[in-house]
């Protein structure tokens, strides 16, 4: 039997599955790109939820795993050479987790680079810049007098879906014909912007045909349409 007992986090959020991979985390645009993966995957796993209503993400048990209080992060009690590993941070999860099951990545070098590199594109691209235009657009920074911060990120998301649309005139996913962790980075994102943020009309999306169109297959995937509830809010 797996023991989990040494890692502090599972004194607040107890493994009822010690052998499963322990996800802690909250349906948002970076938490439910882990739970996502994890569904297209088939790993067995024990989602937790970490409530901000309730700090949880500042508690001392989280900040054991993730001195950086932000989900998604996971304990797998199989690491590496059979070992525990903890780890935060939503594109390090994905590597990590395409690289042990061998799925959603491509096995050769070139492939495995490029795909890397859109995890990149979206981890210190869209997730920021889309990030700070829904708190210029829908939370507490609507209320700034000041627009320029505002239009600043609106520029820059119009820029990078742009990049993004361009890429996908001539293919089906980020990656051509592969479904890949490219994909599960990018289009909670994308979902998110035009969703939560409503934020939709301020890009033009509309002009983005090629993004809505493999955002309408991404959303239409069993997996995805799993994955964007879990954790189930309390
Ligand atoms: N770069 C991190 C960002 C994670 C992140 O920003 N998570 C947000 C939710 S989407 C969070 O936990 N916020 C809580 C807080 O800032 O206290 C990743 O991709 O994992």
């Amino acid at each position: 039997m797996t023991d989990l007992s040494s890692f502090p986090i599972t004194k607040k959020w107890p493994a009822q599955h010690p052998d499963r991979l322990q996800l802690y985390s909250l349906p948002t645009p970076n938490g439910v790109k882990v739970s996502i993966m994890l569904e297209e995957t088939g790993l067995p796993y024990e989602p937790h939820l970490v409530s901000f209503e309730t700090n949880d993400q500042m508690s001392p048990e989280f900040l054991s795993l993730n001195p950086n209080n932000k989900i998604p992060a996971v304990l797998d009690p199989n690491g590496p050479g059979g070992k525990p590993l903890a780890l935060f941070e939503s594109g390090a999860i994905l590597l990590y987790l395409a690289e042990k099951t061998g799925k959603f990545i491509p096995q050769d070098a070139a492939g495995r680079y490029q795909t890397i590199q859109w995890v990149m594109f979206q981890m210190g691209g869209i997730g920021p810049m889309f990030g700070q235009l829904g708190f210029f657009n829908k939370f507490a920074g609507k209320d700034y007098e000041d627009k320029r911060p505002r239009n600043r990120y609106v520029n820059e998301s119009k820029r990078l879906l742009g990049v993004l649309d361009k890429h996908l005139a001539d293919r089906a996913w980020i990656m051509g014909d592969s479904y890949t962790i490219a994909d599960i980075a990018t289009f909670p994102w994308v979902r998110n912007l035009i969703g939560f943020y409503e934020a939709g009309e301020l890009v033009g999306f509309k002009d983005f045909k090629n993004v809505a169109r493999v955002l309408e297959a991404f959303v239409a995937r069993p997996a995805v349409t799993a994955g964007l509830t879990i954790p189930k809010r309390g």
